[in-house]
């Protein structure tokens, strides 16, 4: 296949490109490394420092003697968009290039603009691009489970059947999002569903959990092909945070009482699934909507994971409740459907004591580069 990832540098486009070159598709990775450029500024650079894209692109090509062509854009810049499609003529655009951060888009008001304009500046041009000029193109999107929030019924995948007054109709299920980010994901679905319904675009949502791991079968090539792995506040994911922070002895930071529960999955298994999802697309005029994760768990169970695991590597893990600088239930009913992926061939990869302790070796290598300052929360979700 030819693949244009969006997005192409980040935690988990990088090693989505280099999954789909190393099968052998035809892969060009888009990124304005604007990614990079938020690390900086917010002071939350990954626990590995990134080398530039050229020379990942090179190193990855030494390692496997394949080719992933790589272009410096903004998405939101559409006549350049438009140009990489038309160069790229892609069979399937996988679409990362979005601001992932809940805390970022809460912090202040230019990072929330930042966070609308470009996340729904860039949807709107691929929507385009793909109209434009390469309209059979299966547009794979990063959506979240966060867009559904936790309402006390069951999540179904996407959709849902709705009876008023003895009548019914199938409707996107209903959206309540707990950050400005997630609801920009919202907001894209919406757009996405709108194209789809007017001009007979093909479109996967995928509903993703929080992502954890550090290791690929093509990261783990070359030190130079490691994804960016943060563990900060504003863009490490809890069960990420939580492996450092068992590393650099500081107790584990549950948020509040830590019944929050989400539903997760290991970075293997986001490729697993994008790569599922492009070789099966749902036919013209469809928008296809799957829940990507593969097992739900509380904060507390994931702290008492790593503490257990963390104890026995001698690392004498403490939990430290902190007061949740959020604005989320503690305590909820979460109950979401997600046998879509599975049933299009998921072989899940689960957060097995194995997992947690090949996930708290590897960071052990890099115990001396961990910046404890960036680990307590510094944003909150009110003032
Ligand atoms: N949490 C803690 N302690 C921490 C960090 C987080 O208790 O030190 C809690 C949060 O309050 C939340 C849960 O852990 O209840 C998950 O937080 P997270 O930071 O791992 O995930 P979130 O902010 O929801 O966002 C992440 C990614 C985002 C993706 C989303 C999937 O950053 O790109 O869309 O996971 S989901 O959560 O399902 O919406």
């Amino acid at each position: 296949m030819r693949i244009l990832i969006l997005g192409g540098d980040g935690y988990l486009g990088w090693p989505t490109a280099m999954h789909f070159a190393a099968r052998g598709h035809e892969v060009t990775v888009m990124d304005n490394y604007l990614r990079r450029r938020m690390a900086l500024e917010k002071d939350s650079e990954p626990l590995v420092p990134l080398v530039p894209m050229p020379e990942r692109v090179r190193r990855f090509e030494a390692e496997t003697g394949k080719r992933i062509r790589a272009v410096v854009g903004d998405c939101c810049d559409h006549e350049h968009l438009l140009q990489v499609v038309r160069d790229s003529a892609p069979e399937v655009i996988v679409h990362y290039a979005e601001q992932p951060s809940g805390p970022y888009s809460m912090s202040d008001y230019r990072s929330a603009r930042l966070t609308l304009e470009n996340n729904l500046g860039a949807t709107f041009n691929v929507i385009w691009a793909v109209m434009e000029a390469a309209p059979d193109c299966h547009i794979v999107k990063l959506g979240t489970m966060g867009e559904y929030g936790t309402p006390n019924i069951d999540i179904e995948e996407g959709w849902i059947d709705v009876t008023h007054k003895g009548r019914t109709q199938k409707f996107l299920y209903p959206r309540q999002a707990g950050s400005l980010y997630h609801t920009t994901k919202v907001l894209d679905t919406d757009l996405l569903w709108f194209y789809v319904r007017m001009h007979g675009l093909q479109v996967t949502d995928l509903m993703q959990g929080p992502v954890y791991g550090l290791s690929t079968e093509e990261t783990d090539l070359h030190e130079e092909l490691a994804t960016s792995f943060s563990y900060d506040d504003i863009f490490g994911t809890v069960v990420n945070r939580f492996v450092v922070q068992a590393v650099a002895g500081v107790p584990l930071t549950v948020y509040g009482k830590g019944g929050q529960t989400r539903g997760y999955l290991h970075i293997r298994d986001t490729l697993q699934c994008i790569e599922l999802a492009a070789n099966s697309p749902p036919g013209k005029g469809q928008l296809r909507i799957l829940n990507q994760f593969t097992e739900p768990f509380s904060v507390n169970q994931l702290a008492e994971r790593v503490k257990t695991v963390g104890d026995r590597m001698g690392l004498k893990v403490q939990v430290q409740p902190v007061e949740n600088p959020r604005k989320e239930a503690e305590d909820h009913y979460y109950n979401p459907a997600h046998s879509g992926l599975l049933e299009l061939g998921l072989q899940p990869h689960y957060l097995t004591d194995e997992v947690m302790a090949s996930m708290l070796e590897q960071v052990l290598r890099h115990r001396d580069a961990i910046d404890r300052r960036k680990i307590l929360p510094r944003v909150r979700w009110s003032s």
